[in-house]
């Protein structure tokens, strides 16, 4: 039908122009530093030190905690920031992205 054909041309329009976001989320360990995560979440993931001891906690009670929420590069890139600064401070610190 070309009322359908036009509506779904519209609509893969609109999902061109919005990108697939990626939730990027740190987990917990027993070996890093608590200031180590709340430095990486100030530096890397630009948040206040009051949000980052926030979710930093989150993190060491529940397991895992959002840190942001990214375009693909951007959250590739910022996991990679977490294990390069984690690895050269001999911390076990780990991230990962979900897509959202
Ligand atoms: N559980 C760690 C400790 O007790 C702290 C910690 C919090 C580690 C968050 C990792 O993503 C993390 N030192």
């Amino acid at each position: 039908m070309i009322e359908n054909e036009f509506e779904s041309e519209v609509k893969e329009e609109i999902e061109l122009k919005r990108p697939k976001m990626y939730k990027v989320l740190l987990l917990n360990d027993d070996y890093t530093s608590m200031e180590f995560v709340v430095s990486t979440l100030m530096n890397i993931f630009h948040k206040s030190e009051e949000d980052a001891y926030t979710i930093m906690l989150r993190i060491h009670n529940s397991g895992s905690g959002l840190c942001g929420v990214y375009t693909n590069e951007i959250a590739e890139t910022k996991v990679a920031q977490v294990l390069n600064s984690a690895k050269k401070n001999k911390f076990p610190l780990r991230a990962v992205m979900e897509e959202e």
